[in-house]
């Protein structure tokens, strides 16, 4: 997202490298296999949800689907937006082992699609901000990751948790690039990760979650940047100390762990004070915590989010 691409886009690069490239990669695809739904993707890749309604939900145009599914950060698949719609057809996300482990009485390895079927699946419309100053309005479909850590029972002595992704380069093509030091790896304090804001989101706009966004399973914070949201996740572990997460890796001055979405704090080679809506001509602002400081803003009181960032 930093290293070769500029960090915001104007209008006309995300209609010609985003949207444009989105759309022929469905069209290809939905002549070539036949499509269903929204996202026009092929069956395999495309199955509904059966899902219930939540509060959790903000009341703005939600953004093209295949805006959603066809502008991508995923860099297993490559570097530009329009790589992982390409690319990702080659993750194969059956059978998918998800482990939950670490601190906690009953760790265990959870079979997705039995997990699907543990929890009710919600529809939870969010606002996801990317450090890169774009934005969009998703409609995910998820249970709250706080659901599957009660069932591990996390000790006293678990204090964070760490997400990781698949490594598999053999799918993922993007990793025989190694300037991300795979596995994809990000965290979350515990009480962050037990918010009920914390989603883990198996679907988007009422269908299974199309690969390039992380199926078969993938975390969202929607107050943070969106590269806190580890997609096609296999392990989730409750730690005691503070885990590695690979963009503070690769460079902790521009990307801290909190990264909380804070329009006061810029990134280091740009502003954060507005964003670009996808679909949208003009700059909006960037909210504090993306909006949902008064969900959030209480778990950091006293906390000086310059240093924290
Ligand atoms: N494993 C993995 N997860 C990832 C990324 C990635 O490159 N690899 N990119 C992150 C970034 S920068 C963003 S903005 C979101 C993008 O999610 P989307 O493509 O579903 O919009 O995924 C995040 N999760
Ligand atoms: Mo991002």
């Amino acid at each position: 997202m930093l290293i070769r691409q500029t960090p915001d886009l104007t209008e006309n690069d995300v209609t010609d490298k985003g949207l444009y490239y989105g759309r022929r990669t469905f069209m290809t695809a939905a002549a070539a296999l036949g499509s269903t739904g929204l996202l026009g993707l092929d069956a395999a890749q495309a199955a509904p949800l059966a899902t219930v309604k939540s509060p959790y939900k903000v009341d703005e145009e939600l953004t093209d689907p295949k805006a959603i599914a066809g502008y991508n950060n995923f860099y297993e698949f490559g570097t530009d937006k329009s790589d992982p719609a390409r690319y990702a057809r080659s993750l194969k996300t059956r059978p998918w082992t998800l482990v939950v482990d670490g601190l906690c009485a009953k760790p265990q390895r959870f079979d997705i699609d039995a997990l699907m079927k543990r929890f009710p699946i919600e529809e939870r419309i969010y606002r996801h901000r990317c450090v890169e100053a774009w934005s969009m309005v998703v409609p995910w479909n998820g249970f709250p990751l706080a659901s599957l850590l009660k069932v591990v029972e996390p000790t006293s002595a678990a204090k964070f948790v760490s997400f990781t992704t698949l490594v598999d380069p053999a799918q993922m093509p993007g990793q025989k690039d190694d300037f991300i030091k795979w596995p994809y790896r990000e965290g979350l304090r515990l009480d962050e990760a037990m918010h009920p804001l914390t989603l883990l989101a198996v679907g988007i706009y009422g269908e299974t979650i199309p690969n390039q966004n992380g199926a078969p399973i993938r975390l969202v914070a929607p107050w943070k940047y969106g590269f806190k949201g580890g997609k096609s996740l296999v392990k989730i572990s409750l730690v005691d100390k503070q885990p590695q997460t690979s963009w503070n890796m690769i460079n902790g001055r521009e990307y801290g762990f909190y990264s909380n979405v804070n329009p006061e704090v810029d990134h280091p080679r740009w502003s954060q004070a507005t964003e670009r809506r996808i679909g949208e001509f003009a700059r909006r602002k960037t909210l504090p915590f993306n909006g949902y400081g008064p969900q959030v803003a209480s778990m950091y009181s006293g906390m000086d989010l310059r240093k924290f960032y």
